[in-house]
């Protein structure tokens, strides 16, 4: 566990405020999902991309086919010691990237957003990355190949800003939409685990936080119970 000393340091170099211990002070609740908005500042945010080029170096990003046989809009690939991967098998979690090599770790720049708002001391398995181009989206989905729905999922956003739909755990509830900026991080725990979420549409080149423009998300997930 984080001494609080090393808490408080981390969260200085996250946070725009520099450093507020009411974390819950910036956050909103929207149907269950907490939502810290502007929760890693720029500076961060920079680091970050920096050791997640080392990650897609190692584990270059692909584009996946869902078991249906449709190609998904998005390059993913993924961090950890499993990498969720979709492909005419099925969804499931993998310990080597399809490639055949093994999973580089998780960047501790994000292991420590993960810290800051999992609310858990249990690490996560899988840093899922997903990389938007001008027209990627991603399909109300839930997330439920992982073994135990206690532990939340932890959303991350760098990059273009990005169209985040929200419902419920029943498809037909209905949705609430946010644009999700970069350095936002959402947490998908309690009644919002298993709720329905996706992606509509990214503004493309609306932050200059990568180069080219794009989207980065990557989601935290804890896939085996302890
Ligand atoms: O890109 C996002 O913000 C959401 C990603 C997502 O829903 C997922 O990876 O399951």
């Amino acid at each position: 566990m984080l001494q609080a000393s090393e808490a408080a340091e981390w969260r200085g170099k996250l946070m725009k405020s520099g450093g507020d211990p009411q974390m819950t002070a910036i956050s909103r609740d929207i149907r269950g999902f907490r939502l810290f908005a502007g929760l890693i500042n720029r500076d961060a945010q920079v680091a970050m991309v920096a050791a997640l080029r080392g990650v897609v170096a190692s584990a270059p990003l692909y584009q996946p086919v869902t078991p249906g046989g449709r190609q998904m809009s998005v390059r993913m690939t993924a961090a950890g010691r499993l990498g969720w991967v979709t492909d005419r098998r099925g969804y499931r979690y993998e310990p080597l990237h399809p490639s055949g090599v093994a999973w580089p770790a998780i960047p501790e720049e994000v292991m420590a957003v993960w810290r800051s708002v999992s609310g858990t001391e249990r690490g996560p398995d899988c840093c899922l990355v997903n990389f938007y181009g001008a027209d990627a989206r991603m399909g109300l989905h839930q997330d439920r190949d992982e073994g135990d729905f206690s532990f939340p999922v932890v959303s991350i956003s760098l990059g273009d800003e990005a169209l985040f739909r929200m419902g419920g755990v029943e498809k037909a509830e209905g949705t609430e939409s946010v644009w999700l900026k970069s350095g936002d991080v959402v947490v998908m725990g309690g009644a919002a685990r298993l709720a329905f979420h996706g992606i509509d549409r990214v503004r493309h080149g609306s932050s200059t936080l990568l180069p080219q423009g794009g989207r980065i998300n990557l989601t935290l997930r804890v896939v085996e119970g302890i």
